[in-house]
């Protein structure tokens, strides 16, 4: 058996006890990277590469430590020479490459598929910086960069290199590899394409730098601010870097194990993570000509090998890109993409499927449509809206493509990695075959009525609390009360995902508490969310949120009842303290508009309550709880689709005739919050809500108060609540990535196991 001081000795010639805890970290590096590398992967003909501009994989240690089977033999070596496992996790760095729900998708999905044993690889690209750091200014966001990468790390380079070509700028390509433990399994690969000649130095005040020097920032940061066409121009050289360099490399290696090319599809199906990356479907195209395959040949190829996921309905977020920008970036693709669009036109006779619009803009979903033989929308409702509405002329021609795989987390981050006492109390009460068959938790259903069991839950869950109240004081210098329920929304800021509704609660609170009407128990808001840099409204949101908890908590009539807290850089460690600590789940965007949200399924495993509307997969979580165990509100999706049918949502009709509404909205730009904050954020935000209110807040806040309401209520029961713990726990095992993995594998890779 190998040791860590084995590794110590190594590195550092010293016993553990005399190394540091950044020293244990790399000692430990080692170890699993070694401990991977005899696991890896049986090379089977066919291999799924899921190709996404993200993989939000959070930090590796713990996770394949545990993956690895090494956890417990290495958390009791370093007890032994006094040193702690939680200790030496908080010197690795986070890597920064995804924003949200999309990226760290790709990362549950990698995991499950090395668990489940499948010859599936993840290519992306190795941003240096990565999305950016969130400080808080003067109650703003302000945006610093996040460097994650370091001279010994998780990073292998490989000798792989390929020449890409952008009109007439030649770019060579480099590859990382970051090894991907499966539990109890085998180990696949993250492939990250980057280039040598990045120049991390060229970023100045906050994160600006030349969008334009391409070979100094192509690989710099995740989603460079698209604000003007310089930033637009640079998403597209990326997106075309990492698909040229995926084409290439996935030809590559099956050309090495015998593909002759015109039977590509036996050997590779790659999943297209959003639009992001669907330049991949005409770049293989224009490589398989390339190599003397006609084109007619080479479009039927690519068409049986490429499948595409879809993660939205926001028109905003639906990729079109003016074909003048193509010619500057990529003009060989142009060409291909005309004959694409020409083949649809010819074909049906209807130009709202056409590839390129009258305005000469590309919609890569309608490439990746037409050219791709699976598209799948991320949950029950998502994939409905899909064809019934946002997609109904492309489901109508292609009824067969179309099908759901509902999303979902994998449960050794989630839960054994983030909430040992919970996976390990689980264990004790059914055994731990539920590791890796997550449907056994339902066995839990067996101790609902079990007094004695809801009381250890219970008392997991506020161990947990106290947890993440010591890890907050000493971290972000924040204070809060264990003793309070934890009402928890963290996510993405987006109005659709609307932290707007529950800072207006915060006010509505803040009011009654000042007039008189004190909660039996206090609570405490929190918030965590990082907004899109040049997304105006979004940074209103945030600081309105941070004017709200300067003054709630600054005033001693309110601060015993109600806390507000915004925590700083929310990212997958913030979130793997959160979750377990959480009594109430905020998932509260519009109904239609949160094709699936992921963060919910993190929550419930974690015993968690959700208050939520009718919206993604919040709908499948009602549905196997049952309405004792979630708080349902607002108006669903389809009288909401039917507002935006017919235009007729006013929000200043709901502020005029709700008092409650009109007091909160008002105190927006109030006197006690334009003492604190900006009076030009305040009051666009204000305007917006009363004017606009695109997402549809004031629709639903009444409704929302009600039911918080009536949460922090039975919030007191505390056998009844812990009971509803308990069931959200039992029925959370659907929503195990290993049971979505498994339907994209029988249903669209059909990789043999
Ligand atoms: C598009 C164009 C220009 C610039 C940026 C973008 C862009 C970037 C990121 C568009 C979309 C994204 C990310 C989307 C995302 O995270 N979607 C979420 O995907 C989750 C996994 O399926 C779902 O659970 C969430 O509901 C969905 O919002």
């Amino acid at each position: 058996m190998t040791t860590i001081s084995q590794y110590t000795k190594k590195l550092y010639n010293k016993d553990i006890t005399a190394c540091t805890d950044r020293e244990l970290y790399h000692a430990l590096l080692d170890m699993s990277r070694e401990a991977a590398k005899s696991k890896e992967s049986l090379q089977g003909k066919k291999k799924v590469y899921y190709i996404s501009a993200e993989f939000l994989i959070g930090k590796l240690l713990s996770n394949n430590l545990i993956n690895l089977g090494l956890y417990d033999q290495v958390k009791s070596e370093l007890e032994e020479a006094g040193k702690h496992l939680t200790d030496i996790e908080e010197t690795e760095p986070e890597p920064s490459l995804g924003n949200g729900g999309l990226g760290r998708l790709a990362a549950c999905f990698l995991d499950s598929m090395a668990t489940l044993g499948l010859n599936g690889d993840g290519i992306g690209l190795n941003y240096h910086l990565g999305l950016f750091k969130q400080e808080f200014e003067n109650n703003l966001q302000k945006e610093t960069v996040n460097p994650w990468i370091e001279e010994h790390g998780w990073l292998t380079r490989r000798k792989v290199s390929y020449p890409v070509r952008f009109g007439n700028l030649t770019v060579h390509s480099c590859l990382y590899d970051i090894a991907v433990t499966g539990y109890r399994n085998r180990t696949n690969q993250l492939h990250l394409f980057d280039i040598d000649t990045v120049d991390e130095g060229m970023v100045a005040d906050g994160i600006s730098f030349d969008k334009e020097d391409i070979e100094k920032n192509l690989t710099l940061f995740l989603y460079p601010d698209d604000s003007d066409e310089k930033g637009r121009l640079l998403r597209i050289f990326q997106q075309y870097f990492m698909v040229s360099n995926g084409a290439r490399y996935i030809l590559d290696e099956c050309a090495e194990k015998g593909c002759n090319l015109h039977d590509l599809p036996d050997y590779a199906v790659i999943q297209i993570n959003d639009t992001h990356p669907t330049m991949v479907i005409p770049e293989l195209i224009r490589l398989l000509t390339e190599k003397g395959i006609d084109m007619d040949e080479a479009i039927d190829i690519v068409s049986k090998t490429c499948a595409y996921t879809n993660h939205t309905i926001l028109a905003e977020a639906l990729e079109k890109w003016p074909v003048c920008y193509l010619k500057k970036v990529v003009p060989q693709l142009v060409p291909i993409i005309e004959i694409l669009d020409d083949k649809v036109r010819r074909k049906f006779d209807d130009t709202s499927l056409a590839i390129i619009d009258k305005n000469d803009n590309v919609h890569m979903a309608h490439i990746d449509i037409h050219y791709g033989f699976s598209v799948n929308g991320v949950a029950y409702l998502h994939t409905e809206i899909l064809k019934k509405n946002e997609l109904r002329k492309f489901y109508e021609i292609y009824p067969d493509k179309f099908n759901n795989k509902t999303n979902g987390i994998t449960f050794r981050r989630w839960l054994l990695h983030c909430n040992h006492l919970l996976a390990d109390w689980i264990t004790s009460k059914i055994g731990d075959g539920y590791k890796l068959d997550a449907a056994e938790l339902e066995k839990l259903g067996e101790f609902t009525e079990d007094k004695e069991a809801l009381r250890e839950v219970q008392a997991i869950k506020h161990a947990n609390k106290k947890i993440l109240k010591d890890y907050l004081l000493r971290t972000q210098g924040i204070e809060i009360d264990d003793h309070s329920i934890f009402d928890i929304q963290v996510k993405r800021l987006h109005e659709y995902k609307r932290q707007q509704m529950n800072a207006l609660y915060v006010i509505h609170k803040y009011l009654e508490i000042k007039r008189g009407k004190k909660p039996g128990r206090p609570v405490t808001i929190m918030f965590g969310a990082k907004a899109a840099p040049a997304y105006v409204i979004a940074k209103d949101i945030i600081h309105l949120i941070l004017c709200l908890e300067q003054l709630v908590n600054s005033d001693p009539d309110v601060s015993p009842y109600l806390k507000v807290v915004m925590v700083e850089n929310y990212n997958v460690t913030l979130a793997e303290k959160l979750i377990p600590a959480c009594d109430i789940s905020e998932q509260i965007s519009l109904a239609s508009k949160e094709a699936s949200g992921t963060g919910n399924m993190k929550f419930m495993l974690n015993g968690a309550v959700t208050l939520g509307t009718m919206d993604g997969a919040n709908v499948e979580i009602a549905e196997l709880v049952g309405k004792d165990n979630i708080y349902i509100f607002g108006e669903q999706s389809g009288a909401v689709i039917e507002h935006y049918e017919k235009a007729d949502y006013c929000s200043k009709d709901y502020y005029e005739k709700n008092e409650d509404i009109k007091e909160a909205v008002d105190f927006i730009t109030g006197p006690q919050l334009l003492k604190i904050g900006r009076k030009e954020n305040l009051e666009r935000l204000y305007k917006e809500l009363l004017n606009k209110d695109w997402f549809m807040t004031l629709l639903d806040f009444q409704d929302y108060v009600k039911v918080k309401e009536q949460a922090y209520k039975d919030f007191e029961d505390r056998d009844s609540w812990m009971k509803k713990m308990l069931v959200n726990i039992s029925k959370a095992g659907f929503f195990s990535s290993d049971r979505t993995i498994a339907q994209y594998n029988e249903d669209i890779w059909k990789l043999d196991k």
